[in-house]
């Protein structure tokens, strides 16, 4: 299904002058308001091709209909999402959940809809129907030198995918770890992790890198191989320059304060790149900014600062992606809705006076460097993301439109009821 660009166009005129009211109210206090408009327009995050069916847990998984049944489908859903926001522009497939069969098929349809691929990710995680051998006791940390080549010759074969897409990097994320005491070695696990990664590193071409996602519990619950960023952080330092650190938002303890992780490895120049996410417990995947939106712009905040202080291009310099799971919402709904969040952290980082955060910094003047980040926390930026959205083409309110033309409704039509999107 492909969004017509008018239809869009129709249901923004509804709401145009309550937004140019809007709009301008907050506009006349930002003085620098094209550039916050045109950093807005540029900034664009991918969409995992894992995200357009409907989450599962452990104990279940509810179908809402019209989920994507292929590739093809799923490319065409984000292309959903990238005509009504404008800020969707790739898609980071996932292998082997889905492997594009016919290869100049999927880039034309890809680019139909204005949208280029992500990242690749491998998956060691699972066993796959033809596989020989299990990953059960993990997969590059494995005490099998066999089964170690498997999971290093399908990390290659996932690059190999990735090339033909003009993808630039490899994600990869281990579920290696151990659910007792003594079920490892710990140092001969984390040295295997190592030496299997050489090896995929060793394949990688010139222009490509590798993102090291590390998490601290589950589906192992003792020890993970990768377990926090400074695992992976020696993994990447030691990999070398093409290699850096993936920060996923749900992969913390609680409390884990990922805004200075997200300073240091910027300093570093080895922050690859995010997964969005939200949580209140441990890895629950909800939708971004659902739970702590504050947390996701005192972290936008970092990555600002740490990237203007490297010179970096916000929008292309790092990866980032949304991973999350939506076990009750519509996920095109709830991956607008995340987009949404990202770019409301965003535009309230971009307004942080930083001359003065600086000066009450160096003051010492810690009340009134709460107020400065609060006086952009505490604006209600949303009339800036809308107005960029409409600049770029997109719409004033992108969940609003999706359901005034009955997106869900017509892919349940195409699709049937009862369809189950490979992945989740
Ligand atoms: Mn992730």
């Amino acid at each position: 299904m492909k969004l017509e660009k008018y239809k869009i166009q129709e249901f923004n005129q509804q709401d145009e002058a309550d937004h140019k009211r809007r709009f301008e109210f907050i506009a006349a206090d930002v003085a620098n308001i094209d550039e916050v408009l045109q950093k807005l327009i540029a900034f664009n995050i991918a969409i995992p091709s894992w995200a357009l069916g409907t989450g599962g847990t452990r104990f279940g998984r509810f179908s809402g209909g019209g989920e994507p049944r292929s590739l093809e489908e799923k490319i065409e859903d984000v292309g959903v999402i990238h005509a009504l926001n404008r800020s969707s522009n790739s898609i980071s497939l996932h292998i082997p959940w889905d492997i594009p069969e016919n290869l100049s098929a999927i880039k034309a349809l890809a680019a139909q809809h204005g949208l280029h691929f992500d990242a690749v990710n491998s998956n060691t995680f699972q066993d796959q129907p033809d596989q020989k051998l299990s990953y059960k006791y993990g997969s590059l940390h494995h005490v099998d030198k066999a089964v170690r080549k498997q999971a290093i010759e399908h990390n290659i074969e996932v690059i190999k995918y990735g090339v033909q897409l003009d993808s630039k990097a490899l994600s990869v994320w281990l579920s290696d770890g151990s659910n007792f005491p003594g079920q490892l070695n710990l140092r001969k696990a984390f040295q295997n992790t190592f030496e299997s990664l050489q090896e995929i590193y060793a394949a990688l071409p010139d222009d490509w890198k590798v993102w090291i996602e590390y998490k601290p519990f589950e589906p192992n619950f003792y020890s993970t191989t990768i377990g926090d960023w400074g695992q992976s952080y020696l993994l990447a330092s030691k990999l070398g320059k093409k290699a850096s650190t993936l920060v996923d938002l749900g992969h913390h303890l609680q409390g884990t304060n990922i805004e200075q992780i997200v300073s240091l490895l910027l300093m570093e120049g080895k922050l690859a790149g995010f997964h969005f996410n939200d949580s209140k417990y441990g890895d629950d995947d909800l939708t971004v900014g659902s739970i702590n939106p504050y947390q996701l712009f005192l972290i936008f905040n970092e990555l600002v600062e740490g990237m203007d202080a490297r010179g970096m291009n916000h929008a292309t310099d790092i990866g980032w992606m949304i991973d999350a799971s939506h076990n009750v919402k519509d996920p095109i709904e709830d991956l607008l809705q995340s987009v949404q969040a990202i770019k409301i952290a965003y535009t309230q980082a971009l307004l942080v006076d930083k001359v003065a955060l600086a000066a009450a910094q160096n003051n010492n003047d810690v009340a009134a460097a709460q107020e400065i980040l609060q006086q952009a926390y505490r604006t209600d930026v949303r009339p800036l993301v809308a107005e960029a959205s409409l600049m770029a083409g997109g719409a004033l309110n992108p969940v609003g439109v999706y359901r005034k033309l009955k997106v869900r409704e017509h892919l349940i039509k195409e699709r049937g009821l009862k369809t189950v999107a490979t992945g989740l």
